[in-house]
């Protein structure tokens, strides 16, 4: 029965789980802006830096100390592609968050490589964003971001950060790489919001 019921529910709702204009994949594509970095674990850091110029900082070892969640989720890029039911393993923001004080609206994530992306603070809070550093029961390949990148899937996957290297917060909003380029600032695969005037 519950195998039944459980089959029957993921293929009813498939097609309500994709947002307009998206098509499904099996595939894990790769998009990147530039090269992949490496970075070896021994040096490997991942900081919030508050709006009061507080760090708040973890090496490799201190985040595999941190509880681990294991978020089943759907992601859509802008590019069309979603997929659905995406297994990863990691740390939620809300853990990372707990010691940090900020009145900071705002947030800019920042990876090694260079790249960044911002989003309001609250979207990473409440259940909704993980540093991971697994991916379907594996560690996370180099190509989608390991050792470690941010997962925020209710916004497009442009904005889970690959290689993820900290946060800053801020009063005001800064725009990251696409959303300078053209993308929108905010970007939720619901309402469509794939480039600024959307
Ligand atoms: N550091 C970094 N993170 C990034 C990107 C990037 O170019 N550099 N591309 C973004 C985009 S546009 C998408 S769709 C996803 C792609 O992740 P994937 O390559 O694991 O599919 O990563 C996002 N995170
Ligand atoms: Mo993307």
């Amino acid at each position: 029965m519950s195998v039944f019921s459980r089959g029957f529910r993921g293929k009813q709702r498939k097609d309500d789980r994709l947002p307009p204009g998206q098509y499904l994949t099996e595939d894990f594509p790769v998009l990147s802006a530039g090269p992949t970095p490496r970075v070896p674990l021994d040096r490997w850091e991942f900081a919030i830096d508050t709006e009061a110029e507080r760090v708040h900082r973890w090496t490799w070892e201190e985040l595999m100390g941190l509880p681990v969640e294991t978020p089943t989720v759907d992601i859509h890029c802008v590019t069309t592609w979603s997929k659905l039911d995406t297994t990863w393993q990691g740390v939620s923001l809300d853990v990372l968050f707990e010691d940090v004080e900020t009145a900071a609206e705002y947030a800019l994530v920042y990876s090694y490589g260079g790249y960044t992306t911002n989003l309001p603070l609250e979207d990473l809070l409440d259940g909704k964003a993980w540093i991971v550093h697994r991916f379907d029961g594996e560690e996370l390949e180099p190509r989608h971001g390991g050792p470690a990148r941010l997962l925020v899937p209710h916004l497009y996957f442009w904005k889970s950060a690959k290689w993820v290297r900290g946060i800053r917060l801020l009063n005001q909003d800064h725009p990251g790489f696409w959303e300078t380029a053209g993308y929108h600032n905010y970007g939720d695969p619901w309402r469509e919001q794939r480039y600024s005037d959307d």
